[in-house]
């Protein structure tokens, strides 16, 4: 009666050391920021938190700065289908066109808060959305953020859709951005950010859009004195794990990874939005930065609304009106409120 249970525990046992010895010795993480945003900390106290709850079983090796891909941000959800790069903590932005859905957050002036934007992620349509991106073979753990995305120029103060007209402006390689600052009348030069960099520069383009958590860490102030928040699009960022690796790991290895995935990027969140909602951000952006701040009104960014709404229609139908809707639905009851 005992020799079988014994042989059971025993298979048991060599079975889940298997899958320990069965893992990469390193695992590869992709992060097109760097470490000094709270984006890429984020990333490396996950990897310190997975090595540590894991007992050494996965090691993540974070690539910053978009190494994983060559030049190609919107590359980066390829290698993840491919299992070629593990894990990511990926801009929605970046992955939008493999997922169409996820356009949703470039939506001109849809979200105006971060209560809106939380209701939409926790809601019917978050959940809709890790669906899809989980029927393309890439399994999402959490929601991050990049944030809010403004613009800076070193020409001139941007009030107007008429500021904007011939800046050149550089957006990342993604149609929906580059028709936005099209119909705004401005020269939109889609590049990755790499290059991007070094187009500010070397000053080859007047400004480009992105949140003040990468602006000051960027030193994009160095380069364009001038700010414009305005909240015209939101960029959530999703930590997620090859469907391939995900396979391949022990359900108490994936319970791991799950609850530090979503403490983590909780935090992360919290430390993305930290500074940029309060009242201190114009304060510091103009007295530590020096940069001129334009804070557009609701009834200006109604002027821009208006002109985008061409594009908000062509988006909507692309990503699907039934999902839209439901995001305007949740979105709308917050968007009342102040900032
Ligand atoms: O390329 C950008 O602008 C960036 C860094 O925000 C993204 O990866 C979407």
């Amino acid at each position: 009666m005992r020799l079988p249970s014994i042989a059971l525990l025993l298979v048991a046992g060599v079975g889940n050391a298997a899958y320990a010895a069965d893992y990469k010795p390193e695992f590869k993480m992709s992060v097109v920021a760097n470490e000094d945003t709270a984006w890429g900390r984020a990333a490396n106290r996950f990897a310190n938190a997975v090595r540590f709850r894991t007992q050494g079983r996965i090691s993540i090796k974070n690539h910053f700065e978009g190494r994983l891909f060559t030049g190609e941000q919107t590359t980066e959800f390829d290698l993840m289908q491919k299992g070629v790069a593990d894990f990511a903590i990926g801009s929605t932005v970046n992955w939008s066109p493999q997922v169409k859905e996820l356009n949703l957050f470039l939506l001109p002036f849809l979200f105006s808060n971060h209560a809106a934007l939380d209701a939409v992620e926790a809601g019917e349509t978050g959940q809709r959305l890790f669906k899809l991106v989980e029927q393309k073979g890439v399994v999402p753990i959490a929601w991050g953020e990049n944030g809010f995305r403004e613009v800076t120029n070193s020409k001139r103060a941007i009030r107007r859709p008429e500021d904007l007209h011939g800046l050149k402006i550089r957006v990342p390689p993604i149609p929906i951005v580059t028709e936005i600052f099209e119909v705004l009348g401005a020269k939109p030069v889609p590049m990755n950010w790499d290059r991007a960099l070094v187009a500010f520069q070397q000053q080859t383009v007047d400004g480009q859009e992105n949140p003040v958590g990468l602006i000051i860490p960027y030193k994009l102030w160095a380069v364009h004195n001038h700010v414009t928040l305005w909240h015209y699009a939101i960029d959530p960022l999703i930590l997620a794990v090859s469907a391939k690796t995900w396979a391949t790991l022990s359900p108490e290895d994936q319970r791991i990874l799950r609850e530090a995935g979503e403490e983590i990027m909780a935090e992360q969140k919290k430390e993305a939005r930290e500074g940029v909602t309060d009242a201190t951000l114009v304060d510091s952006l103009q007295k530590i930065y020096q940069m001129e701040v334009t804070r557009l009104s609701p009834p200006d960014i109604e002027v821009f609304r208006e002109k985008t709404k061409t594009v908000y229609d062509k988006w909507a139908r692309n990503i699907g009106v039934e999902i839209v809707r439901s995001a305007e639905k949740l979105a709308e009851k917050e968007n009342r409120k102040p900032n």
